[in-house]
């Protein structure tokens, strides 16, 4: 079984949320939101425990292929909220989490394969040769429906952040949009977790311009960023995409915010600040995931 002392492929991860589901049908439901482009299930983790009228955290990790620590945070999370229930229970009952744990699974196992690429980012689907090429992949975080392809990111299908041929041209972002649409009305808050760098990221990815309810936003990622270092003392960096990281368009970020409706939108960059980037040793794991959930308790807590 899973342990979060080393990281898991996404079999694995797909058997621990079945089997979290059958330990928990009280409060847990699994469904696939759709397949892959290599047939794969996209799993879909629901935690509730029931009643009407509740506002709903939506969550997902791995669009990035080769950022290993997200996955290994959000089945923890998964984990933590369920198993530990009974530490903190008004965690679930004050709001319903919608999980996706790997939204990239082609990618994310290709960097598992022993034939495959630690460091592959993408999806594995194949493009249109490009000046005689043929390269693989679309980055899914420039392939969502708003302000695409509006700078940083790339026409060209070889380039780690090509951008697709068009907003939700990938069978995987089709399948995460309409899972978003379909909880949007409940939606509050959107957190979707990748590294490396130690940012919590708020819209917009695709302009400098700040949305018009930024300072909201600003504050509560000033409460938990306090939290989260006051564990081990991790500095984060807080702002705007676009301001304190580079102009991005087509996140998925701006996307949940801009296009679903969902106010509270936040890219989370992990673990570490370049010493291990995307191969963050194995024994960070536990240590990250307290950390990032002490911010996590307090953005749902802006809820409750
Ligand atoms: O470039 C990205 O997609 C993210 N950084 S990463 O190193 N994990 O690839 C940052 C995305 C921030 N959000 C937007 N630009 N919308
Ligand atoms: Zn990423």
């Amino acid at each position: 079984s899973v342990t979060w002392d080393n990281y898991y492929d996404f079999d694995a991860i797909t058997a621990f949320v079945n089997e979290i589901a059958a330990a928990h049908p009280d409060k847990v439901t699994v469904s696939s939101i759709g397949k892959t482009f290599e047939n794969r299930d996209m799993p879909l983790v629901k935690i509730s425990t029931g009643g009407t009228g509740k506002k709903a955290i939506v969550v997902d990790g791995g669009i990035h292929a080769r950022e290993w620590i997200s996955p290994a945070f959000v089945t923890w999370l998964i984990n933590e909220l369920v198993e530990n229930y009974a530490a903190h229970p008004e965690y679930v009952d004050n709001v319903d989490w919608y999980i996706m744990p790997v939204i990239n699974p082609d990618g994310y196992q290709f960097t598992h394969d022993v034939n495959g690429d630690r460091l592959w980012r993408k999806n594995r689907k194949p493009n249109a040769g490009f000046g005689g090429i043929p390269c693989i992949g679309t980055d899914m975080n420039r392939n969502f429906g708003f302000h695409w392809n509006e700078g940083g990111s790339s026409a060209n299908g070889c380039s780690d952040t090509f951008h697709g041929g068009a907003a939700f041209s990938e069978i995987e972002s089709q399948n995460v949009r309409d899972a978003i649409l379909a909880v949007a009305g409940q939606a509050q808050m959107y957190l979707t977790f990748h590294s490396y760098g130690q940012y919590w990221l708020t819209p917009w990815g695709y302009t400098s311009a700040l949305p018009d309810d930024y300072t909201q936003l600003y504050t509560l990622a000033v409460s938990a960023v306090n939290k989260l270092t006051a564990v081990y003392g991790t500095q984060y960096t807080i702002g705007s995409s676009t301001n304190v990281l580079y102009v991005a368009s087509g996140g998925s970020d701006d996307w949940a915010k801009g296009g679903a409706g969902i106010p509270f939108s936040y890219t989370v960059e992990m673990r570490d600040t370049g010493t291990f980037g995307f191969q963050l040793p194995a024994r960070q794991i536990l240590p990250n995931n307290l950390e990032v959930w002490e911010g996590i308790k307090v953005m749902a807590e802006s809820l409750f």
